[in-house]
């Protein structure tokens, strides 16, 4: 095999805003998307179609160049782009000059056979964070990965590659900041210093194009607003979606499911989600109830509706060969189905036993899956889980023969499960009409948030899977992915019952809070761990539904600037190295304010680092100067949570359900600081589309410590507020009562 290397500049053209260099072993094409976003595409056979499955965005059509003799600069008012001709290497600089990122001058992008990598200068303290759903520490640094959709059912907190892919890593160094995004589907590599004896990093992939966007801005907050103004952001959830969610392989019956969620009605333990897993479907047969155990799923789901539950079903990929099937019959007849290179269609075996896998890669097909859905949505379901999307079937080595349109498999399978949830999203949407699906998936590719929350998939009842789980949303939330949760208690396996109850206060402050575990396992529903700890239980899910105001407007802040609800302190706290710590690595914030330090089931006391600033814990308003290590008591009815000084955080009285209207009251939280803060609060209706419209009501709150006011703006937007008055709740101040306010829409000032 050779190695080529990217060799000297021949011909430097313009064309359609992009610059275009050939060299003798391929061309590339430099674009800008904004000031803070170029993008280089090295190609040795330019797609004209120039796809991707990611982005959404187009590049400029102009921008600023200078033709040196040994080099071209490209400049924005944030970035300036070295380009040197002989041989030709990319290399990224501030705006002031400033090295950011660049082609290591030796090798820079080589191709040997298909596959293409690009070799990258390492700074001696350059740090990684990012790829998603990836095991291993928040500092990627001197770690490889591989980006490989996997169904990984019996994953350890190493094993890589997982279910997802995410080519997009933030690269920290010399206080600077900058990301990069590898648009390629195929089987990917990230090196990050591991192999190269910390002289390079490198990036590749198994077959197409040196494709990818550079991002520049100089704050980790700017670069995940840039990366989803390039792939797109997240809709506003359902309400209903952010509530506590019930899950188990499998309740078996529509009785059990609805004895369930009835007993959740009768202990007055909040939930608002309850799950059909494989067992609802008559022989595994998607788009199917079984007769026998689900003879009315119509009349089940108004039963759990008239006790305010709403019911997501699963879906799988996989079609069964059965010709008394109709989704069969219509997906062979309409040449729907991923092939084999002779025509044949693809078989492989999975629960249903045989089956075929829909080509979702295919627009035809995609409508067909979306519109099918009419099966789950006509008895009323509201939210659909997509699993075993890797492709996964028994096996799992699907072969590369397999064929997808015009694509094979190498190239599509990182993107399939995005696929799937989007013609689950598409199709689900259109068939309910104005109302918002919850899309659930557990394979996913770059710009998946448009369409999907996600899960980790089949992790272990253990404590360290517990730490894992939550670095996994942490990275997940640096790339775009904010509605994100892991299951909770453990898929494998049975926690122990201070296991049980721990991992449940971690899902209160968990973006999306559903507790599942797999066949075979012990009932996890709150009660099925004796009656203190059931009360442990209840508290806790009713501190998630007092948080649901703060929370609702974390995922507004998401939909508006990709902005995660858990955010790895990396995020606000970049430049602080004790964050990436591995003893404090799994700490966030979960939203603007609130820190939460996981602790195993075991420790009776913890060291939290708390990062600059002042800090209260939540639950008894003690306290701490920031930028050092405390020692913590953390019982098992009082998770180490913190509130940074000056927050603002809307709270509501204990519900039972997001359906319930409640009393009426907004709780205005604030925690005395001598920092200026604010906060946006959101509110809509929680479930239509009309919000897209105006039907919201939105209004800033301003906390001014010189003042000594709390100032609230004029409500924008049309949406009437579900709560009549707003109770302001002081901490910290030792003056001020409590106050209460009629909510209307006028600005107001409250001083202190
Ligand atoms: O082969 O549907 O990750 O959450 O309960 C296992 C049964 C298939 C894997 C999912 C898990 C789900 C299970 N599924």
């Amino acid at each position: 095999m050779q190695v080529e290397i990217l060799g000297n500049a021949d011909t430097i053209t313009e064309q359609n805003g992009a610059l275009v260099i050939k060299t003798p072993q391929a061309e590339a094409r430099v674009m800008v998307y904004s000031p803070t976003i170029i993008r280089i595409c090295i190609s040795k056979n330019f797609d004209k179609t120039d796809s991707s499955f990611a982005v959404i965005e187009k590049p400029l059509d102009k921008f600023t160049y200078q033709k040196l003799t040994d080099t071209i600069e490209v400049s924005t008012s944030a970035l300036k782009l070295v380009i040197n001709k002989d041989p030709l290497r990319f290399n990224f600089y501030t705006a002031d000059g400033n090295p950011l990122s660049g082609d290591d001058a030796r090798f820079g992008t080589i191709w040997q056979a298909e596959r293409v990598i690009n070799y990258r200068k390492l700074y001696a303290d350059e740090k990684f964070i990012g790829l998603g759903e990836k095991a291993g520490d928040l500092n990627r640094r001197g770690c490889n990965y591989v980006n490989w959709n996997t169904d990984a059912s019996m994953h350890t907190i190493t094993t890589d590659p997982l279910y997802k892919t995410f080519p997009f890593f933030i690269g920290l160094h010399s206080g600077l900041t900058y990301g990069l995004f590898f648009d390629n589907t195929h089987k990917s590599y990230f090196d990050f210093g591991a192999t190269t004896d910390e002289q390079m990093s490198w990036f590749g992939a198994d077959g197409g194009d040196m494709n990818y966007y550079f991002f520049g801005a100089q704050n980790i907050r700017n670069i995940l607003e840039d990366y989803t103004w390039l792939t797109g952001r997240m809709e506003m959830p359902p309400l209903w979606s952010l509530g506590y969610q019930q899950c188990r392989w499998s309740y078996m019956s529509a009785d059990e499911v609805l004895a369930i969620a009835l007993k959740f009605r009768e202990k007055n333990i909040p939930a608002d989600v309850i799950y059909c897993d494989i067992d609802y479907m008559d022989d595994y047969k998607i788009f199917t109830w079984n007769k026998e155990t689900f003879p009315d799923p119509k009349g089940m789901i108004a039963k759990l509706k008239a006790i305010d539950f709403r019911l997501v079903t699963i879906v799988d990929p996989g079609i069964k060969i059965d010709e008394e099937y109709p989704e069969y019959n219509e997906g062979v007849a309409n040449n729907y189905f991923a092939t084999y290179p002779n025509g044949e269609l693809f078989t492989a075996s999975v629960w249903p036993g045989r089956c075929h896998f829909p080509d979702f890669l295919n627009e035809e097909a995609r409508e067909w899956w979306g519109a099918s859905f009419k099966a789950l949505t006509d008895p009323g379901v509201e939210g659909f889980w997509n699993d075993m999307n890797e492709p996964a079937a028994w096996g799992q080595n699907m072969p590369w023969l397999v064929k997808f349109g015009e694509k094979f498999m190498p190239e599509i399978r990182n993107v399939y499960g995005m696929q799937m949830a989007r013609a689950t999203y598409n199709g689900t949407k259109r068939i309910l009409n104005n109302k918002r699906p919850f899309i659930l998936t557990r394979a996913a590719y770059a710009g998946t948030q448009r369409y999907s929350a996600v899960w980790t998939g089949d992790n272990a009842a253990t404590d360290e899977h517990m730490l894992f789980g939550q670095r996994l949303v942490n990275s997940l939330g640096l790339t775009g992915m904010s509605l994100t949760g892991v299951d909770i208690g453990g898929f494998m396996g049975n926690p122990t019952p201070q296991l049980m109850v721990r991992w449940n206060s971690l899902g209160v402050y968990t973006p999306m809070f559903r507790n599942h575990a797999a066949k075979g396992m012990v009932m996890r529903e709150p009660w099925q761990w004796g009656e203190e700890n059931e009360q442990i239980i209840k508290k806790d899910i009713e501190q998630r539904y007092k948080l649901l105001p703060y929370i609702y407007s974390g995922f507004y802040q998401s939909a508006q600037t990709g902005l995660p609800l858990s955010r790895t302190l990396a995020i606000d706290y970049t430049a602080d190295e004790n964050v990436f710590d591995v003893s404090y690595q799994n700490q966030f914030l979960f939203g603007d304010s609130i820190l939460v330090a996981p602790v195993i089931s075991t420790a009776e006391t913890v060291d939290v680092y708390l990062p600059a600033d002042d800090w209260y814990r939540l639950s008894n308003d003690e306290k701490y100067t920031g930028s050092q290590v405390v020692n913590v008591q953390c019982p098992l009815t009082d998770l180490p949570v913190f509130v940074k000084a000056g927050a603002i955080i809307p709270m509501q009285s204990i519900i039972q359900s997001t359906n319930e209207h409640g009393d009426g009251i907004l709780f205005v939280h604030i925690w005395k600081g001598d920092q200026p803060n604010e906060f946006i609060y959101y509110e809509d209706d929680g479930l239509s589309y009309d919000y897209q419209k105006g039907a919201y009501y939105k209004r800033t709150l301003v906390f001014d410590p010189q003042k000594k006011k709390l100032i609230f703006s004029a409500v924008e937007g049309t949406y009437p507020s579900k709560y009549s008055k707003i109770q302001l709740v002081w901490h910290g101040f030792e003056e001020v009562g409590n106050i209460e306010v009629e909510n209307n829409s006028q600005p107001f000032t409250i001083p202190y």
